[in-house]
């Protein structure tokens, strides 16, 4: 499909509007939100991830794609949260800290609320603390973790040692996602689920709260 092509290089270049725009045809023509999400944007930030790895893209470039990205998800989140599914659990996420990434993160967040669960969103740059004093505030059935680079995922040990400490790890599940880790490494930290995207992360969840 040309205009998706089209998706993908406004994303490379950081074109907001554009991206706006584009979600908005390709839902008008009856493309499902989700198919838009997967095949238009996360495709195209995929290609932008590899040519910053490739040295092709630097910072300053992949936040304005970041920026982008994030213009057209806010478009399709209202419309993957309002299935009307019936309230299945309460969920809170963060990216852990030292990492700000949080595009993923956000991603389960609209996915998990789309399927029915409320989902309390703590941000990026999380300490310990946060998490803490989220699951005291919220007393989430699930709580998630995001890391995108492979110097802040052992953090999650950090959060998940605390919870054990505290004697709280057992009454959560705990659920940790991001592109650097596996399914080794979630067993490793002592996670309940390592879920590879945000479709993965909806089934692990509903599987587990069964
Ligand atoms: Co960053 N960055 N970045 N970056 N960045 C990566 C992660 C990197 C792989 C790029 C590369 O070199 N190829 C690399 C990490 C290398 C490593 O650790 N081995 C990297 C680097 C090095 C850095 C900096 C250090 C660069 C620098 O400053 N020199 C810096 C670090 C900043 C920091 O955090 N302290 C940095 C900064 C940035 C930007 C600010 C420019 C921007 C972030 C903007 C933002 O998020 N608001 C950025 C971006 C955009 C990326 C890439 C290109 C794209 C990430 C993304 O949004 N993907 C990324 C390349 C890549 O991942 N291949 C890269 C789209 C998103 C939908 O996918 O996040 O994987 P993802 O989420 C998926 C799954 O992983 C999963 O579900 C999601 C949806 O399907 N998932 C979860 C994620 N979290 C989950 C939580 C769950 C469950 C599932 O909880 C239950």
């Amino acid at each position: 499909d040309e205009l998706v092509q089209q998706v993908h290089d406004d994303l490379y270049d950081g074109l907001k509007e554009e991206i706006e725009e584009a979600t908005h045809i390709l839902l008008e023509r009856g493309w499902a939100p989700y198919d838009v999400l997967t095949k238009a944007l996360v495709e195209g930030m995929r290609i932008v991830g590899e040519d910053f790895r490739d040295g092709i893209l630097f910072v300053p470039e992949v936040l304005l794609s970041a920026n982008a990205m994030k213009a057209g998800m806010s478009i399709l989140r209202p419309l993957l949260a309002e299935t009307g599914a019936p309230k299945l659990g309460k969920m809170v996420i963060g990216t852990v800290k030292g990492d700000i990434h949080d595009i993923g993160k956000n991603l389960v967040g609209m996915m998990m609320e789309g399927a029915g669960f409320d989902v309390v969103d703590i941000g990026i740059n999380n300490p310990v603390e946060n998490y803490l004093q989220a699951i005291e505030d919220h007393e989430p059935d699930i709580l998630g973790m995001s890391a995108l680079l492979t110097t802040t995922m052992p953090y999650m040990k950090v959060v998940i040692d605390t919870l054990k400490e505290k004697g709280l790890r057992d009454q959560h599940i705990v659920l940790v996602g991001g592109a650097p880790l596996n399914e080794e490494f979630g067993m490793a930290v002592g996670a309940d689920a390592y879920c590879r995207d945000a479709a993965v992360t909806v089934e692990t969840a509903k599987d587990l709260l069964k």
